[in-house]
């Protein structure tokens, strides 16, 4: 069994999605990163980053004590590896698709992380900040496109992969973050292919994505991190 503490965002869709498809047994443990849950003790001792996602599995494959883990991109290479599926044994297809994860959990993921957040959560709108974030968003969505284009099939080749079940949650932010597919067509075929995917339409299912703006405390919460609190156990 796995522990999957969660909350409905592109990085826990990653992990819903990622165990829909393997068909492994899990339980959700909902955080709330609205209301400070991801700053519990029980929490941090999984994630330290103070972060969601975040599993523990109780059934490691080598028989020994429970494994815990955080950060996306160890879970799904740590998943893939555990039932041997989504990611290739051959080095050169196992370093396609780690690239192209790599290239996900250090570009694409935290800059369209960043034009969401100021184009569409900060109180104040710094256009300097919103505009280099988008045109690094886009930039990001035309190398995607053009890879998309090259393999004619997936992110990292023919098959289906953790690449592409690490670029797709993201992707789904386009049409918030003012982008439109219609701009990338290698994409917007991927997307679809991607999202009719059942085991991706059940991870999605997985938790109810919270709309409204955000409370005063909840931003605190979210945007008013800063070390000293962190340091000091509290935020
Ligand atoms: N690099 C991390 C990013 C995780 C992340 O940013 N999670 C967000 C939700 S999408 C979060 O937990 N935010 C809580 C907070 O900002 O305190 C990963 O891939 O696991």
């Amino acid at each position: 069994m796995i522990d999957l503490h969660y909350a409905p965002t592109p990085n826990g869709w990653k992990i819903s999605i990622m165990l829909e498809e393997l068909g492994l047994p899990y339980t959700v443990h909902p955080v709330n990163i609205r209301t400070g849950e991801q700053f519990r003790p029980e929490f941090l001792a999984i994630s330290p980053n103070n972060r969601i996602p975040a599993i523990v599995d109780q059934a490691p494959k080598d028989g020994g004590e429970p494994i815990a883990m955080f950060e996306t991109g160890a879970i799904l290479i740590y998943l893939a590896e555990k039932t041997g599926r989504f990611l290739p044994s051959d080095t050169r297809g196992r370093f396609k698709v780690i690239q192209w994860l790599m290239w996900q959990m250090g570009g694409l993921g935290p800059m369209l992380g960043q034009h969401g957040h100021f184009a569409l959560y900060a109180a104040e709108k710094i256009p300097y900040a919103i505009d280099r974030y988008r045109a690094e968003a886009a930039r990001l969505y035309g190398v995607l496109d053009i890879q998309l284009g090259k393999t004619g099939a997936y992110v990292a080749g023919d098959d289906y992969t953790i690449a592409d079940i690490a670029c797709f949650p993201w992707t789904m932010t386009h049409k918030a973050q003012g982008f439109t597919l219609d701009d990338y067509s290698n994409i917007k075929r991927w997307y679809a292919t991607v999202r009719a995917r059942p085991e991706v339409q059940k991870g999605l299912a997985v938790g109810k994505f919270v709309k409204e703006p955000f409370t005063e405390e909840e931003r605190r919460n979210m945007f008013g991190q800063t070390a000293a609190a962190i340091q000091k156990g509290q935020r």
